[in-house]
């Protein structure tokens, strides 16, 4: 899961952002919406600041 986050997190700010994550699915060539994206992050976020830890994952 670390390497996965770090490879998200491109960056390296150690949170991966909701643009990132985007890019990200974007990469993967998932079929998710912004939307759907938006609702991941909400699920995954548990302190709701719109960034997501490796604690938090
Ligand atoms: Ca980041
Ligand atoms: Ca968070």
């Amino acid at each position: 899961m670390r390497l996965v986050f770090l490879s998200v997190d491109k960056d390296a700010s150690g949170t991966v952002e909701k643009k990132e994550l985007i890019d990200h699915m974007e990469r993967l060539d998932k079929q998710l919406s912004r939307a759907e994206i938006e609702n991941l992050v909400k699920f995954i976020d548990k302190d709701g600041d719109g960034e997501l830890t490796l604690e938090e994952l």
